[in-house]
């Protein structure tokens, strides 16, 4: 993959669009996703793996319950890039099969 650039305003904002239920928290693309159970929650994460590990970009998120907290930010960066909002799609297109 690329080593990708920070997004500029417009384009963050623009992405954001595309992204129904994320936001910008603390400089990182956030958002909760609120499953039936535990579950769930937990075979959402085990089913993202694989994407998450081609893209060799990896989310900073948790698990309580039935919820998943999830953030993204491109480290190397220092903050919200391509890569993130390209992941932000992926992890929607999963969890949109089990919500
Ligand atoms: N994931 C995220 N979220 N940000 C990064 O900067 C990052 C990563 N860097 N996964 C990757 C791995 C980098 O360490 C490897 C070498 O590509």
């Amino acid at each position: 993959m690329t080593r990708p650039t920070k997004l500029d305003e417009a384009t963050l904002a623009r992405s954001l669009s595309e992204l129904p239920g994320w936001a910008v928290a603390g400089g990182k693309l956030h958002r909760e996703y609120k499953f039936a159970d535990f579950a769930t929650a937990f075979g959402f994460m085990a089913m993202a793996v694989s994407a998450i590990e081609k893209m060799d970009h990896h989310p900073e998120w948790s698990n309580v319950y039935s919820r998943v907290s999830v953030d993204l930010v491109t480290h190397d960066a220092g903050g919200i890039t391509r890569n993130d909002v390209d992941l932000a799609l992926r992890l929607e297109g999963i969890a949109r099969k089990l919500l």
